[in-house]
């Protein structure tokens, strides 16, 4: 297979470990713990994962013998820089471990477990994909791991294969059902266990014991660098407004991290737009004000960033999606049999409340048909698919318009809208991803070594040198709460939305008015894999800090 100069250097990289992972390791059993809410109805839910204790790694003086194990692994969910690193983090953890350990990898996502389908990673598959973005090494897969059949399927491939643990690399859901999995196969003594480790590029998968989640770094990086050379255009020719939309579904993380690393004019924080009650009106009248101020110091042409969840986040349109959900759930089957969007329109828009059904009419028609596409298999609306940056230039333009009419408004507006999204997903890791997937593969390995259940590999401290990273593990009941889906409470693990009295918002919100106004525009460069490690080993500015001072 042909590849590239740079892939081919970059598989040599090795990657760097905390300390407690270059030799022999202890476990140490920390404080108790308890969910971060809800702790009654989650200790019901699971009385054998609920309430362990958290682990971290220590150096050992001696080696330990284990026995034999065979792994399997499992990519959940949308691709994040670094997979492949947990991966052969594993497999070397394991081999380590015992040479004759196993690692299988099921394909295309948990729907290969329930399917049967798979293939051992020998040493010359994972040799190919080290320090490589994407998840095609076994690819990937939204299939949800929910129900008990699906569950006794993937014994029964365990047991064929004598598997004794499996490790889901996913989000705040897939971790979720990897816990309720671990939970059953417990309840069933049925010997397997169940690692998680914490994937997402919409870094909303974090708390105090999960720093950030990995691949977040890596399209961070890469959006930056796009969203860089577009300020630098738009500086030289100084005419046009760039509408950014950022990946990252619900938490406006992604975006707060670019702007963080490239002052943009304006950055839309879809958490900030909640808590303040924003209308849509609002939200494109604080747009057309910066517009008409800088238009105002002759500067017609600016920058955008729009997170990709905004949507769900003004009040109001929250309100007409949820009713838009229950309504195509509700009759799901008379829905899907209309022909035309605008059949669609009609049935739903009937169903809807006045006030919903007000707002629904006065929608761009594409953004009301984006709103009754399908939705994901957890009943989300796929936000990607929304084409909000079109929608606030074609009513930023309007609103320009009828200031102009009025004289409040002297400029010219002419706006080009963008979304990164896919771009940064499957990038070749940056150092960071490299170093913290790898250290989590080989977390992994050591906790299902040790026989631990329903725990997600964790790796704190990354503001450090990788030295002096700590690793663990974290029960995964630790991180969930009780919220309602599908009509009912459930046990999930609580997205982490961006904090508004965080560290990186309340940075970022003294700053943005002197980005508004002023070009101060900053031009971050491709990642480097090569050079110092000033350039090269530097996590996000959002890690940096949230972890200021600790
Ligand atoms: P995960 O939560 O599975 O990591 O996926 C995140 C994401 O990249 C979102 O940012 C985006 O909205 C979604 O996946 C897109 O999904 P798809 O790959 O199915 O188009």
């Amino acid at each position: 297979m042909a590849i590239s100069a740079l892939q081919k250097e970059r598989r040599t990289y090795v990657p760097k470990l905390p300390k407690s992972l270059q030799s022999f390791v202890k476990l140490v059993d920390e404080k108790a713990t308890e969910s971060i809410a809800d702790q009654d109805d989650i200790k019901s839910l699971f009385p054998h994962t609920y309430g362990m204790p958290l682990i971290s790694f220590e150096e050992a003086e001696t080696d330990t013998k284990y026995p034999v194990k065979n792994v399997g692994v499992i990519l959940s969910g949308g691709q994040a820089p670094g997979g492949h690193n947990v991966i052969s983090g594993i497999f070397d953890g394991l081999k380590k471990l015992n040479p004759n350990n196993k690692l299988y990898g099921f394909l295309g996502g948990p729907g290969g477990l329930v399917d049967h389908t798979y293939i051992e990673l020998t040493s010359d598959i994972v040799d190919e994909y080290r320090n490589t973005g994407g998840f095609d090494i076994i690819g990937s897969g939204r299939t949800k791991l929910e129900e008990t059949a699906q569950f006794d399927k993937g014994v029964e491939i365990c047991k064929k294969l004598d598997i004794s643990a499996l490790v889901v690399i996913g989000g705040d859901d897939s971790n979720t059902n990897a816990c309720v999995l671990a939970e059953y196969y417990l309840q069933q003594n049925s010997g397997v266990q169940v690692i998680g480790c914490p994937k997402t590029i919409d870094g909303d998968l974090k708390n105090e014991m999960i720093e950030t989640s990995f691949g977040f770094d890596t399209a961070c990086k890469v959006y930056s660098e796009l969203i860089g050379n577009i300020q630098r255009d738009a500086n030289s020719a100084k005419k046009y407004w760039h509408f950014i939309k950022l990946m990252g579904r619900s938490a406006s993380h992604i975006g707060l991290e670019c702007a963080l690393q490239t002052q943009p004019n304006i950055c839309i924080i879809s958490e900030e737009v909640e808590q303040k009650q924003m209308t849509l009106d609002d939200v494109v009248t604080s747009i057309s004000e910066i517009v008409a101020k800088r238009a105002a110091n002759n500067e017609n042409f600016g920058t955008v960033l729009i997170p990709e969840g905004l949507i769900e986040f003004i009040p109001s349109l929250k309100t007409l999606i949820a009713e838009l959900n229950d309504t195509m759930a509700e009759h799901e089957t008379y829905f899907n049999s209309l022909q035309t969007d605008d059949d669609k329109f009609q049935f739903t828009n009937e169903k809807l409340n006045a006030e919903s059904s007000k707002i629904f009419s006065t929608l761009p028609q594409n953004i009301q048909y984006q709103l009754l596409a399908d939705r994901d298999p957890h009943g989300n609306v796929q936000v990607s698919k929304i084409e909000t940056e079109k929608m606030l230039i074609d009513m930023v333009t309007d609103k320009l318009r009828y200031w102009k009419s009025e004289g409040k408004f002297k400029g010219t507006f002419n706006a080009q809208n963008h979304f990164f999204g896919y771009e940064g997903r499957c990038a070749s890791p940056s150092n960071f991803d490299a170093d913290y997937c790898y250290s989590l593969g080989n977390t992994a390995a050591v906790l299902i070594s040790a026989e631990k259940s329903g725990y997600m590999a964790s790796i704190r401290n990354c503001k450090d040198a990788a030295d002096n990273w700590i690793a663990g593990g974290v029960p995964i009941t630790m991180l969930m709460n009780m919220e309602r889906r599908h009509g009912k409470m459930k046990p999930v693990i609580q997205k982490a939305l961006v904090k508004l009295d965080g560290k990186p918002f309340k940075f970022f919100a003294s700053r943005r008015n002197e980005w508004a106004e002023k070009t101060s525009y900053i031009y971050p460069g491709p990642i480097q894999y090569f050079g110092p490690s000033s350039v090269c080993d530097q996590p996000t500015q959002t890690l940096l800090l949230e972890q200021e001072g600790k």
